[in-house]
């Protein structure tokens, strides 16, 4: 887009654009193929780097002189992924200088849009937690919070999703290939990270462990912009090089076995980890997660003592930030740390690393609830199991004079299952490690955090209730409406002023406005270009053509089967039957547009996005259909294609089983962007419905007790399909073959599945989520009733910016204060 992502008076200073022109003309000057395109992006993007890196100098000397007194500790957040995205759109809107570039670009021709468009997107997180953790960054710069946010560098981020013949292939995302100019390398920061090996015990109690690997770890950062200040956060992601080369090995001629080592080491950089994925995978993800932990403290540690000259402070100074049980192994890295490393005793370390500590959880799913069998710790993490079997010794030393006579309590909260009641080997669990080292943990929602303590995690909510929190999630408003919607931020300036772009709850005063008619109708232009620009990428790229009179029905987000795009795609099915029976009658036109990315190994969500295809291919060549109805299944979603997607939305889709979805984000994304959602009463679906209204969202659906009760009385789906003719036509349709070609077999699995489990309640929603989409019909006929409701929306969207997520994790975890109650 050309459009200027800045509010009319966010030039750069002067002086600012002078070092920015001085640093592009000197980068595009190195180009030795002129100032192409890519060679533009290059340069713009190094002179922003440079930029930048100075803002980081100073912010980290502010930091650095911050002292004991002050209560905002500074935030470690560890996170195995972070979903960025593109950078330099960001990058120049905060930096004030879009329209500097847009200038030195204008004089050659070129479109600003055509440059960003190269930019590959850094792409190293699976889904919500990920983009998350981006947002969070976002916020930490905007408030000015002392941070460091920690992963990996993988050389492969989430796969490319291609489709071929209405089938997901997975492509290796070779991001980094272009050389991501983005990116501080840290040479002057490097640490060792151990593997493996033995443990001796010296006279004096100390531990010492020989790895029998070694495995450096070097720093690079990615610097991420304040908007409204020159403060930076820090994105520190670690490199793994092997170290030192076997050199013995490759003297005596044997390069293979020096090769190896290499090997090893590249192999903890090398992908992201897919959400659910396959058994030979784990070992590395283990290396993998301690890797991150060990790397990311040992620089913390440091840190520490550079600025303080000693570790006992060390609690009150830095929090440590665990994004789900990922990182888990941070509480006992810093054990090891503080006591083999530094010489401190137990009880002073573990005060200091619990008062250090706090974890999120971010699924209910049993299935993502990580373990880690003892004999993978034995091998790879000696010191480590060590270190827990203690923990777990003094917890539950604990624990038997507060309940005692309780053994089952003990064996169920232990951080070893060991593995009786079901009769396999031990294992490590990682929520209860990340549990008993927190002071605080905390859900994404306020759903989530109540399920959370009444169902995985009621044991330890006993043992610990007043360690429980909820702290609901934000997005970054920045990204998501001022970058992703300039028309729409453009319109909000002209009805309430600019101060919504500091301060997200201004947009409440829209609601004064909501029946202005004049604004409506803008509203409603603004949309209807957005849904242009989406409506002419999906005729280039899947040669549909749409109406952009129709209601644009989105449903983003990773394909899984509790989602339920499948109860949206038995609704689409519906609505071509009946299309079909009355082709005549005054249909409100829809295209619905899905778009995500199913795990790899993940049949049943493969075999989803394939009837997507399959449905999409027969209903949008059907003449009976013309633009009444289409569907659309736009590849490889991504943080940019959601920026393109959701400013068009009319409708968002967040219709997962009530109880399953911790929060969403992308709900939040959309109701920013004026789509009015239907949803279930689940996550934070709940929680915007209570600031816009609830009349102002389209919620149907069983809501979460009722579902836990259905399921407890034993859930037949069988009886929703024969009680509704409308459903059963619609499951015949699959079964039959409408649409495979008349192929009985593709979806027996599918089928078979909803109606004899159906563990996601479809059969027991469908038919209110048919009757509630009438209802959106209903209301999109009243263009301006439509625009009202949409204005409401967005006026109740401002305490969903990750700026006030932020805030609350300041004040209720990472803050002094946190620790005292
Ligand atoms: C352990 C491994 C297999 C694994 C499991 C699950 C790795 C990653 C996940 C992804 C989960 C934890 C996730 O992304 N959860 C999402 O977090 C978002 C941010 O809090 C929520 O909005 C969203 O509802 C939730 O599904």
């Amino acid at each position: 887009s050309t459009d200027s992502a800045e509010p009319a008076a966010g030039g750069a200073a002067p002086a600012l654009v002078a070092a920015f022109e001085a640093a592009y003309a000197r980068e595009l000057a190195q180009s030795s193929h002129g100032p192409t395109a890519q060679a533009v992006l290059n340069a713009a993007s190094l002179a922003c780097r440079e930029l930048l890196a100075s803002r980081w100098a100073s912010t980290q000397a502010q930091d650095a002189k911050r002292g004991l007194k002050a209560t905002v500790r500074r935030v470690h957040y560890l996170s195995m992924e972070f979903l960025m995205g593109r950078a330099l759109s960001n990058a120049l809107a905060a930096l004030g200088l879009t329209s500097a570039l847009e200038a030195k670009l204008a004089a050659t021709g070129q479109s600003l849009g055509e440059v960003l468009e190269r930019e590959p997107d850094a792409a190293l997180g699976n889904g919500g937690l990920g983009r998350l953790a981006a947002c969070f960054l976002d916020s930490f710069a905007e408030l000015g919070l002392p941070s460091f946010g920690y992963g990996l560098r993988y050389r492969y981020g989430t796969f490319a999703q291609v489709i071929q013949q209405g089938r997901q292939l997975e492509q290796p995302d070779d991001w980094t290939r272009d050389t991501p100019p983005w990116e501080m390398p840290r040479f002057d920061l490097r640490f060792k990270v151990g593997f493996g090996g033995r443990i001796h015990v010296d006279a004096a109690g100390v531990h010492h462990w020989e790895p029998a690997e070694e495995i450096e770890a070097q720093a690079y950062d990615f610097i991420v912009p304040a908007h409204h200040t020159e403060r930076v956060a820090t994105l520190r992601q670690w490199q793994a090089t092997a170290a030192p080369i076997a050199f013995g090995a490759f003297c005596q001629g044997d390069y293979s076995r020096a090769a190896r080592h290499q090997v090893l080491a590249d192999a903890i950089n090398w992908v992201l980890y897919p959400d659910d994925s396959t058994e030979e995978g784990r070992m590395l993800r283990l290396k993998q997660e301690a890797f991150l932990v060990s790397a990311s403290l040992q620089d913390l540690v440091a840190r520490h003592l550079r600025e303080f000259g000693e570790l006992q402070s060390l609690g009150r100074a830095n929090a440590i930030h665990l994004n789900d049980t990922h990182p888990a192994l941070a509480p006992a890295e810093l054990m090891r740390l503080l006591m083999d490393e530094h010489g401190m005793a137990w009880a002073e370390a573990w005060k200091i690393t619990s008062q250090a500590i706090a974890y999120t959880n971010h699924t209910l799913m049993p299935e993502a609830l990580e373990t880690w069998p003892v004999r993978m710790f034995e091998v790879l993490l000696p010191r480590h199991l060590d270190i827990i079997y203690r923990i777990n010794h003094e917890f539950l030393v604990e624990l038997r004079q507060r309940f005692p006579d309780d053994e089952a309590l003990a064996s169920r909260v232990s951080l070893i299952d060991e593995g009786w009641g079901h009769g396999s080997e031990r294992r490590v669990r990682m929520a209860s490690l990340a549990l008993v080292a927190s002071h605080r943990v905390n859900g994404v929602a306020a759903l989530h955090s109540e399920l959370m303590v009444q169902t995985i995690f009621a044991d330890y909510a006993k043992v610990w209730p007043e360690r429980f929190h909820n702290v609901t999630n934000g997005v970054t408003p920045r990204r998501w409406l001022q970058q992703a919607n300039p028309k729409l931020s453009a319109l909000i300036d002209g009805a309430i002023g600019t101060e919504w772009r500091r301060d997200l709850a201004e947009l409440s005063k829209l609601s004064a406005h909501a029946k202005d008619g004049a604004l409506g109708d803008a509203f409603l232009a603004v949309k209807r270009a957005n849904k242009e620009r989406l409506a002419e990428r999906i005729r280039r790229d899947l040669g549909v053509v749409v109406s952009v009179d129709s209601l644009f029905d989105i449903q983003i987000k990773r394909i899984h089967e509790y989602k339920r795009q499948l109860l949206n795609l038995l609704h689409v099915i519906s609505r071509y039957q009946a299309i079909c029976d009355n082709p005549g009658a005054d249909w409100v036109p829809r295209v619905v547009v899905i778009a995500g990315k199913a795990a790899s190994a993940y049949q049943m969500a493969k075999s989803i996005v394939r009837l997507a295809h399959d449905v999409g291919r027969v209903i949008n060549s059907d003449p009976r259909v013309g633009n009444k109805l289409k569907l659309v299944f736009l590849p490889n979603y991504s943080v940019t294609l959601a920026e393109s997607i959701i400013p068009a939305a009319d409708l968002s889709e967040q219709i997962s089983t009530a109880g399953t979805e911790a929060s969403g984000t992308g709900n939040m994304k959309f109701g920013m962007n004026g789509a009015l959602t239907i949803g279930t009463w689940d996550g934070a679906n709940i929680e915007m419905a209570e600031h816009m209204g609830p009349e102002n969202m389209f919620v149907f659906g069983l809501r979460a007790d009722a579902v836990a009760k259905i399921k407890s009385l034993g859930y037949d789906p069988r009886l929703y399909v024969e009680q509704n003719a409308q459903l059963k036509r619609v499951i015949d349709a699959i079964s039959q073959g409408d649409f495979s070609h008349g192929d009985t077999e593709r979806y027996r699995g599918l089928v078979d599945n909803l109606l004899e489990r159906d563990p996601y309640l479809l059969m027991a929603d469908f038919a209110d989520y048919v009757a509630t989409q009438a209802k959106v019909d209903a209301l999109f006929r009243d263009r301006r009733g439509w625009a009202e409701r949409a204005l409401r929306n967005i006026a109740g969207m401002g305490w969903f910016s990750s700026d006030r997520t932020i805030t609350e994790y300041v004040d209720r975890v990472w803050s002094l204060d946190s620790l005292n109650h």
